[in-house]
């Protein structure tokens, strides 16, 4: 612990004019004022040649001089090396040598120009000076008083930096001493301390720099690389008296910190045995985040959202949202009735929606505070997504009108890496929301953990520097330098569009929940806290003890809010039933009937006229703008993809370019983002064309396809799996009108966003009835590249289907489309380019929005006969969820020994096999295309079909991966037992593919041996 190291009180405040009497030049003249220096050297001003107009001038030169003496003319050098030695009035002018006199003659004796002691001093203080208040800027946080405890260091250090004047002694550090206390000293322009004085008298400088620097604000901002922003703070924190308040805003904060505080004491009287994650100890918060909001409303923001954790979570519902109270209150009713679909969630994770008039600013804003799961950090890049497209949609390209608040819990800022990895999108073209306001509650513990145990960085904060943004520590008992630094934040962000962290430096009066005993951990921290009067009473006295309210209006403004409460409570007593669709954090106004059900339950036909296969197909061949040189290899591929339209055929690419182009032309944005997603990790996309001979000249011919089309967004992302797919997520949720789709390099690699997959992706509707259309692209397959860049993992993604594998569904008419419906996800790994198009566009033409999980291929981008023809893709046809053999097996099915069934691009190797052993008769091969939700109906048919066929499930995949362990126990389901589903593939094994090419090929021989011997299975049972 350090106690408070100022020498404030040793060092007896003086302001300049005690010294200085004639200082009242306005300092925002970049000019100094020359008399100034008069008080400490020679009295040049005396001089007789000096009028009032030629002192600027002279002033200019006198600063260049400290700089750099030989700057300056000779003879001004001269002159200010005599004034500043002590000469007389009138004697420090020596008049210049002739024109063209010898140089040596310049250095003669008489002019004085050997040197001066004095004055090299007076340079070394004022540098000393300089380097002393840039010592306040850079360190001055180290021992600002942010613990309200006064038991921790908020840095973990509990060091003063030897730079940092806590005793007149220190001041040796800079070759000062106490006597310099007093002499006065020309402040640099990189400060702001003066105020309207340019020079004021050491003693002051420092005390200034305590004030702004080491009080209850601690800055962080020096490791920023622009001077303007860095000018700009100091300006903000160093001017002195900035931080005022009218007696009307010191009355709003405090009616603030009662609703804050009322608020946690009323939950805690009603249900002391509930957890709720309460604010206690950092009730700030709620003025702090109403702050930011009528500051940024002011400035023309009219929606904030918002993603935060558990702590204080009701409370920001209730007080910041304004969720009705009743509505909150309601939860921890536990006999309530679910009436949505899904299985809900918990109180504090649940989402919102919310317009109101902004009290201050009087302006309309909407506030969404994004549903989140327990993962801490994880909504981060789901909250800059979604900010990113309410941005796109409403047109706000510079973020002057959509903005996001996160907020953070201190350990879980400095441990998560989501937090890194989101802050490495806030300046990335197409991700950055063009600002963000982070919002820390530093309460100084994780659960039981004490921070040295849980960080490396001084601070929670240190991972904000990486985009430098401005840091800005708070004691969080101190309301008004709350609200001050919130302020800032606020007009950082409308100003820079940058992020800015805001570091709420607090403590937790109960344990991590309202039920946790935290003195088994922390007592010496807990006995403090005991002791530590609560925020709102401090604040309360102080007012009072100013007049600025008197305790009759505080104690009524106390008794107002419990009677909002109260009533609330009682009116909370009437809902009986819990609609979890009362708290989406983003409605899709017009996409569902007024009860929220799909306006249909049919698909219409996904096909595409012929025209606009063409058109599009001729735009996807071309360079549609002019003198636009292209690399010769893509001159090819463009070549062979014109060829292809002309052959009426599309490869895999091209069957997404018709399903994007032919969106784009129905109004769908599309954005396509993820690692390589421009060109196509495997070269095959091209979707931006770059000129070979001007730098960064690109063109998206898909931009260029239809007059009034929707924009077509494709970026290339940050090396992130987590925070994109997390932000295109968040980007999905904003609209049903825009196919968004995430490509991960290889399928392997989504694994590093595990948590949004299984948190939000596959559960999302469930827990917070908010569906979400986002497709993942995840190459797949095995191709002798190793154990990585191998399996997208499809049984993980299987293993969290929702349908039922011993339940065939009840047979609709609209079987297909109810399936989608009632699933979590969709999954599919489609054979053919058309499939593939048709799939993609039915995500669209659907009625109601799911994830599409696809797994895509690589070989097949370029197999000659992974093609389709435009009559697969023309209007009438559709997506097969399955695609049965036409061959000659099909023709005489009841001859049919052997029925295969697959999935993706193993189908082609199959049919090879198939072919080479002359099996194309006796051996059906049926592709599955979509594995989930599982086509019941239609495997029945296909099993039917062949009456006297084994059964066998082939994949190329290991045993204990791929499909098989999803698949078996449905096919079983759909033929009611009657015979065994047999398995044709790899063995079981730990890693996902071999390294070896050689055992690659055996392993594949062998499963092709498996796959067509028609005795294979003999004998087993
Ligand atoms: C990713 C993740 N890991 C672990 C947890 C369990 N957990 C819940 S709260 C918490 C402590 C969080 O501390 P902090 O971020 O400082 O927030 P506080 O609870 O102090 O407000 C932990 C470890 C979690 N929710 N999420
Ligand atoms: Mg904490």
């Amino acid at each position: 612990m350090h106690h408070l190291r100022t020498c404030a009180a040793k060092l007896r405040p003086l302001t300049a004019s005690e010294t200085i009497k004639n200082v009242s030049q306005n300092r925002t003249a970049k000019l100094r004022t020359f008399q100034h220096i008069r008080c400490y050297s020679a009295p040049v001003a005396a001089e007789p040649f000096l009028s009032g107009t030629s002192s600027n001038y002279v002033e200019e030169m006198y600063f260049a001089w400290l700089e750099n003496p030989r700057s300056v003319h000779k003879s001004w050098d001269v002159f200010f090396r005599n004034a500043n030695s002590g000469a007389l009035p009138g004697t420090a002018y020596q008049s210049p040598p002739p024109v063209g006199a010898i140089l040596p003659a310049l250095s003669s004796s008489h002019f004085q120009v050997e040197t001066q002691p004095n004055v090299e001093k007076l340079v070394e203080d004022h540098l000393a000076v300089q380097s002393l208040i840039r010592a306040y800027q850079i360190r001055g946080h180290h021992v600002a008083q942010l613990d309200p405890l006064g038991i921790l260091d908020a840095d973990l250090d509990s060091s003063v930096p030897t730079d940092i004047i806590t005793s007149p002694e220190k001041l040796g550090f800079y070759g000062l001493q106490e006597s310099d206390l007093d002499k006065v000293f020309h402040l640099p322009t990189t400060t702001y301390i003066g105020g309207n004085e340019t020079a004021l008298p050491l003693r002051e400088i420092v005390r200034r720099l305590e004030m702004a620097y080491c009080q209850h604000i601690g800055v962080e901002f020096m490791f920023i690389n622009d001077l303007e922003q860095c000018q700009w703070i100091r300006e903000k924190f160093e001017t002195p008296g900035i931080m005022q308040f009218t007696d009307e805003e010191k009355r709003t904060l405090l009616a603030r910190l009662v609703r804050s505080t009322r608020f946690e004491e009323f939950l805690q009287r009603k249900w002391s045995s509930e957890k709720r994650f309460g604010l206690e100890g950092c009730e700030v918060l709620i003025p702090a985040l109403k702050t930011i909001i009528d500051r940024s409303s002011g400035n023309g923001v009219d929606y904030v959202i918002m993603g935060m954790p558990h702590r204080g979570r009701l409370n920001v519902l209730a007080n910041v949202i304004r969720k009705e109270l009743e509505q909150i209150f309601c939860q921890f009713d536990s006999k309530l009735e679910a009436a949505d679909e899904g299985s809900g969630d918990v109180k504090y994770h649940l989402g919102m929606y919310h317009r109101r008039i902004n009290r201050v600013s009087d302006r309309t804003i909407t506030l969404s505070l994004v549903a989140n799961p327990s993962h801490l950090e994880a909504v981060d890049p789901v909250v800059q997504g979604k900010t990113k497209a309410e941005q796109f949609y409403c047109g706000d390209t510079d973020g002057k009108k959509v903005m996001s608040i996160l907020l953070h819990g201190d350990a879980a800022f400095a441990g998560q890496g989501i937090v890194y990895e989101t802050f490495h999108l806030s300046d990335l073209p197409s991700y950055t929301t063009h600002g963000t306001i982070h919002v820390v509650v530093n309460n100084q513990i994780g659960f039981t953990t004490d921070p040295r145990m849980a960080r490396s960085s001084p601070y929670p904060t240190d991972v904000a520097r990486v985009v430098n943004a401005p840091i800005f520590h708070v004691n969080a008992d101190d309301p008004e330098a709350v609200i001050h630094v919130c302020d800032v934040a606020a007009e950082w962000r409308n100003t820079f569009h940058k992020d800015v962290v805001v570091d709420l430096v607090c403590y937790r009066r109960s344990g991590h929940n309202e039920m946790d005993e935290p003195m088994f951990t922390q007592p010496l921290m807990y006995k403090q806290i005991r002791k530590q009067k609560p925020v709102l009473q401090k604040y309360a006295e102080y007012l009072i003890a100013d007049a600025i309210v008197t305790r009759q209006e505080y104690e009524e403004e106390i008794a107002k809010y419990d009677k909002i409460c109260e009533e609330a409570y009682a009116r909370s007593k009437d809902e009986k039933i819990l609609h979890i669709k009362h708290w989406l954090d983003s409605p899709w106004p017009g996409f569902f009937t007024l009860d929220g059900q799909p306006k249909s339950m049919s698909c219409p036909s996904t096909g595409l006229n012929e025209e606009d296969l063409m058109h599009i197909g001729g735009v996807a061949s071309s360079v549609p703008v002019d003198n636009f040189t292209i690399h010769g290899g893509l001159s090819r591929i463009l070549k062979a993809r014109a060829e292809m339209v002309k052959s009426r055929t599309v490869d895999w690419a091209l069957a997404e370019y018709m399903a994007f182009g032919s969106l784009l032309k129905e109004g769908i944005h599309i954005r396509l983002s993820g690692q390589d997603v421009e060109r196509g990790t495997f070269s095959h996309r091209h979707h931006v064309l770059h000129d070979q001979n001007v730098d960064k000249r690109t063109c998206i011919p898909m931009n260029h396809l239809w007059p009034n089309q929707a924009p077509y967004t494709v970026c290339n992302s940050s090396l992130s799996e987590y925070g994109v797919l997390g932000f295109e997520l968040g980007f999905a949720m904003a609209s049903p009108n825009a196919l968004v789709l995430w490509e991960a390099q290889f399928g392997d690699f989504h694994n590093t966003a595990q948590c949004i997959i299984d948190q939000f992706i596959s559960s999302g509707q469930a827990k917070w009835v908010r569906q979400n259309g986002i497709v993942l692209l995840l190459p797949h397959g095995m191709e002798g590249m190793g154990p990585e860049h191998s399996s997208a993992r499809p049984e993980r993604f299987l293993q969290m289907c929702n349908d039922d594998p011993d339940v065939f569904p009840k047979r609709t008419d609209d079987f297909a489309v109810r399936q989608l419906y009632n699933c979590n996800w969709i999954v599919v790994n489609c054979s053919s380019p058309a499939n593939f198009f048709h799939v993609l566009r039915r995500q669209i033409l659907l009625p109601f929005r799911k994830p599409l999980i696809a797994f895509t291929p690589k070989s097949l981008l370029r197999h000659p006969e992974a093609r389709s023809s435009f009559d697969d893709m023309l209007p009438g046809t559709h997506f097969y969820r399955v695609i049965s053999d036409d061959g000659p097996a099909s023709k005489n099915p009841e001859n049919v020994n052997r029925l295969l069934l697959c999935t993706g691009k193993v189908y082609y190797d199959l049919i090879r096999e198939r072919k080479t052993r002359n099996m194309e008769s006796n051996v059906a091969i049926t592709r599955i295309e979509q594995l989930s939700p599982f086509p019941f109906d239609l495997i029945e048919m296909e099993v039917q079909k062949y009456p006297n066929a084994q059964i066998v499930w082939c994949q190329e995949e290991h045993k204990n991966q791929g499909y098989y362990d999803y698949i078996k126990p449905r096919i079983r389901t759909t033929i009611n037992r009657s015979k065994p589903v047999w398995y044709a593939g790899r063995d079981p094994t730990s890693a996902p593919a071999t390294g070896n090419k050689a055992a690659h090929l055996m392993e594949l021989k062998r499963f092709m041996d498996t796959a067509f011997n028609i005795n294979a299975f003999d004998g087993l049972v």
